[in-house]
């Protein structure tokens, strides 16, 4: 099988495995397990921020900065097509009261006049509008085929929002590819945003756990909400010992992803009926079908038919990922399966 449907489906290294067993372990709801803090501190480090909280998905960790920073019936305000906003079960408003005030992208940035025309004090005196509570950035955007935000526009975003005393979050699961895309430190993305999420189980192959990060103000407050959606783990150092080594070992060998999937995107380019609408920067790649015969799904079903797994977004769109265990041949393998589905007639 030559998995493309997401980095997320990658298997712990031995090097993980052999941590796991030898994790030392305490009760983390007690905050006594030495792994985790080690986990915590080595993370805080490296983006930048005071302290961090490990949590078990991404979902959660965006979930527990929402919580933290806001208070139900804000608003906040995200990128039309963010992860946040559509791909984690309305918890926004479902768990935390929030409303989204969505802002359509350029490449996933959003506008800084459109930022700033939605901001809403909630110091008009009859009490009619919204409060705005936060601004999320998503780094690197996945909807948006990949693409890193720059340190510049962050920088800009933030300082647009700090004028007007809201925070920002930034939903950073893919940060690490970010950076490495940008050619910066992790911490030039990182440091200007008031709190970050990012995702250990994603291209660093850790099985398990993402971490927030923040002011330790932040991180303390956000150590509550956690434990409220039942995210305290107990003995997580298991986990946390994959993590420290997915910290370790697994960020500069992201590259090799990011090279596979330029190469998948420039073979898929040539194949007729396919289009990749965007620039291919990380380990993202979404074609759009357009094909007398196939459409996504039908293409995802034949793919699957000779070992090739895709995710179809809807009827046109199919998206790829590399990611570690993805080789150059599979994804040269994988793009001569759609050529000759799709070029060959062999439908
Ligand atoms: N994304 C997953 C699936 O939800 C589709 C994927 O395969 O891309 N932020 C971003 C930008 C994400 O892409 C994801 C997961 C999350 C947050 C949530 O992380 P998890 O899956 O750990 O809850």
């Amino acid at each position: 099988m030559i998995d493309l449907r997401s980095d997320t489906v990658t298997h712990p290294t031995s090097e993980m495995l052999e941590a796991m067993t030898q994790a030392k372990l305490g009760d983390d709801v007690f905050r006594d397990d030495p792994t985790v803090q080690e986990l915590e501190e080595r993370a805080a480090a490296l983006v930048g921020k005071e302290a961090a909280l490990f949590v078990p998905s991404g979902t959660m960790g965006n979930l527990v900065a929402l919580l933290t920073h806001t208070s139900p019936g804000d608003e906040i305000i995200l990128e039309a097509h963010a992860h946040t906003a559509i791909g984690e079960g309305g918890g926004l408003a479902r768990i935390a009261g929030l409303m989204p005030r969505l802002i359509p992208g350029v490449e996933g940035a959003m506008p800084l006049e459109a930022i700033e025309a939605e901001i809403r004090g909630g110091e008009e005196p009859s009490g009619h509008l919204a409060r705005t509570g936060l601004v999320c950035l998503e780094n690197t955007h996945n909807r948006a085929g990949g693409i890193p935000l720059t340190v510049r526009y962050t920088r800009e975003v933030c300082e647009l929002a700090h004028r007007y005393k809201i925070p920002v979050h930034l939903d950073g699961a893919r940060v690490f590819n970010a950076a490495l895309a940008l050619g910066v430190d992790v911490k030039e993305l990182t440091c200007p945003v008031d709190s970050v999420m990012f995702c250990l189980s994603k291209g660093l192959s850790a099985p398990i756990g993402s971490v927030l990060a923040g002011s330790k103000e932040f991180i303390d407050k956000a150590r509550g909400y956690r434990q409220l959606l039942g995210g305290g783990m107990r003995q997580a150092g298991v986990i946390a010992a994959a993590g420290i080594v997915a910290l370790k070992r697994m960020i500069d060998r992201l590259k090799e992803d990011h090279d596979n999937a330029a190469l998948l995107a420039e073979r898929l380019r040539r194949v007729p009926g396919l289009k990749v609408p965007h620039r291919v920067c990380t380990n993202i790649v979404y074609v759009e079908i357009h094909h007398p015969y196939y459409d996504a799904f039908r293409l995802q079903d034949k793919l699957a038919e000779r070992g090739i797994k895709v995710i179809a977004f809807d009827k046109s769109t199919i998206r790829l990922v590399t990611h570690f265990g993805i080789s150059r041949e599979d994804v040269l393998t994988a793009a001569e399966a759609f050529e000759e589905l799709l070029g060959g007639g062999k439908q």
